[in-house]
């Protein structure tokens, strides 16, 4: 997959003119436009280019442009990858806040904005400073963006710091949990308390109205950092009061099933979207392979008064890697903690691939519940598979 358009690279320059050439190229590839290539299974589409690489951060966030301390021109502050992103509509534009890893594996949060949520994402003037607790983050990612009832966008994110458990000279056991902040401007960001719950958690995102009076949280229980272990499956816990986000009355809403797309585990994507027929949910599944673990995405939909029920899941995944996106440095992997529906009824899904890189697909609300509500559910057996595929090629026969 082609990121950047490298001119500097064909060239022997001096350092000024290395600056400007890769400042050049820079400009080339944010204002470049992007091309939609419709899917085949008409649910959606993709586009030709990501809309996020770790090219698109910006010039002087990674090179000291003073000839004088940089006489070679090199990068001093690498990027490794920019995905996961997560995605709001704010003040007119599409707004994405991406994980960007850096070549020492710390990711932190970036800010993009685009007029059309297509292409020309802009990163804001500087990254996000996360405020901490007393207990500091030792790596942030994954953030979803939620603008909840009460007034607050909320930022959830994966906070991640050693096992204080991990035996001597274990230096890879983690624990993961959900940070939390928000704000009302999207500028300045108050901490609040680590989520409270009786597991490690990933993927947490807000419900974004009050449920019974209470804020609802889409959680994912998981015995291990890596594993969810005897726990799993998208979960929905409630609490009272968000500066003591204590999750009570957690229920498992959308298991995590045997010889499924999402056997091994599952999570919820960003914020389910509100529509009249129920809420949407984006999520990620996840099974094993002889190659290693596969995610990818699917859909199901929750009742409107009742959010705790499924009313439509579809069998099988909604999107999956294709062959550029399957690549990358942890590969076979679609995730998503970002979409954004504007007011004409068009879904803007922001999905990252094998943790590299950050794309946009497009697809539309009244699409989507037809998706979800006429696609066969997954009668969980081979037979029953051929079944529902026998009763389609009857029911077609007068067309053929
Ligand atoms: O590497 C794939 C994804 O793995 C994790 O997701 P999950 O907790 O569902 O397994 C996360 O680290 C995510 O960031 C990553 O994309």
């Amino acid at each position: 997959m082609k990121n950047t358009i490298n001119t500097v690279l064909e060239q022997d320059l001096d350092t000024k003119a290395r600056f400007n050439a890769i400042i050049n190229d820079y400009h080339n590839l944010v204002t470049r436009k992007n091309e939609e290539i419709l899917d085949i299974s008409g649910l959606f589409s993709r586009y030709k280019y990501p809309i996020v690489t770790a090219q698109h951060i910006p010039v002087h966030w990674r090179f000291d442009l003073d000839p004088a301390n940089n006489p070679y021109g090199l990068e001093r502050i690498g990027v490794n990858a920019t995905f996961n992103a997560g995605a709001i509509r704010w003040n007119n534009k599409y707004v994405i806040c991406v994980r960007v890893e850096g070549k020492d594996r710390k990711s932190y949060f970036a800010f993009a904005e685009s007029d059309n949520g297509v292409d020309n994402f802009m990163f804001w003037d500087k990254p996000l400073v996360v405020p901490e607790t007393e207990n500091p983050d030792i790596n942030v990612y994954d953030m979803r963006l939620t603008l909840h009832e009460d007034g607050y966008v909320y930022g959830i994110f994966c906070t991640e710091r050693k096992d204080p458990n991990a035996k001597p000279g274990d230096t890879s056991s983690a624990v993961a949990n959900a940070g939390i902040i928000r704000s009302k401007d999207m500028v300045s960001w108050e901490r609040l308390p680590d989520l409270i719950s009786t597991s490690q958690q990933r993927n947490v995102t807000i419900h974004p109205e009050f449920v019974n009076g209470k804020y609802a949280l889409y959680t994912r229980p998981q015995d291990g950092f890596i594993d969810t272990g005897s726990g799993g499956g998208i979960g929905l816990g409630f609490v009272e009061d968000m500066e003591y986000p204590e999750v009570k009355d957690e229920q498992i809403i959308n298991p995590k099933i045997y010889h499924t797309i999402y056997e091994l585990k599952n999570g919820q994507g960003a914020s389910p979207i509100k529509t009249k027929e129920g809420w949407l949910h984006l999520a990620h599944g996840v099974r094993n392979t002889a190659a290693g673990l596969r995610y990818v995405l699917y859909m199901f939909v929750t009742h409107l008064e009742d959010v705790t029920k499924v009313i439509h899941q579809p069998a099988g995944y909604f999107m999956a890697p294709n062959d550029d996106e399957i690549h990358g440095d942890v590969g076979n992997v679609l995730f998503t903690n970002g979409w954004i529906a504007n007011d004409a009824g068009e879904v803007f899904i922001y999905y990252a691939s094998s943790d590299t890189r950050t794309h946009v697909a497009t697809s539309s609300i009244p699409k989507l519940l037809d998706y979800c509500k006429n696609t066969p559910k997954d009668k969980f057996h081979t037979n029953g598979s051929v079944e529902t595929i026998v009763d389609l090629i009857e029911s077609n026969k007068k067309f053929i």
